[in-house]
């Protein structure tokens, strides 16, 4: 078994998606083992998205993101990392497989429902980002 961090995105927390995203997962077969509620500020979402820093969508990345309330959540399943790209399909909902999260529930390339960690290693740094030590016992 192996950790990876989720974000449902606020495109999806306004529109009332939650849910039906976070019962998408878990019949998918993973275990959230810690989720919260939180509102991201500038500085965070730059910090959250540095690789972007130069692209060209990185401002706007920004304000989308800090636009309204994010729900991270820690998940756990075999390969977790890259079941969870699986499961939510390409960047750009047009181009995701047919039933996956970003096909299902996003309402484009930025507004794009949901995060997934894309390493072991980022996934560790992502839970550490949203997640103190006390929030991660029993991970
Ligand atoms: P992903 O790993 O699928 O979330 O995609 P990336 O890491 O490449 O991009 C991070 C986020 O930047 C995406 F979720 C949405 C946003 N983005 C854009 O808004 N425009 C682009 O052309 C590429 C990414």
């Amino acid at each position: 078994m192996s950790l990876t961090l989720g974000i449902i995105k606020p495109d999806a927390v306004q529109s009332g998606k939650a849910g039906s995203i976070l019962s998408h997962l878990e019949a998918s077969g993973f275990t959230v083992k810690a989720l919260k509620m939180t509102v991201m500020n500038t500085v965070q979402a730059g910090a959250f998205y540095a690789v972007h820093k130069e692209r060209p969508f990185f401002d706007s990345l920004v304000s989308f993101m800090t636009s309204g309330a994010v729900i991270p959540m820690v998940l756990e399943d075999d390969d977790a990392v890259a079941k969870l790209r699986a499961v939510i399909g390409a960047t750009d909902p047009a181009e995701a497989g047919d039933g996956t999260v970003r096909k299902l529930f996003a309402e484009s390339k930025e507004r794009n429902a949901i995060h997934a960690s894309d390493s072991d290693e980022n996934a560790a740094s992502e839970i550490s980002f949203f997640f103190c030590d006390h929030e991660r016992l029993g991970i």
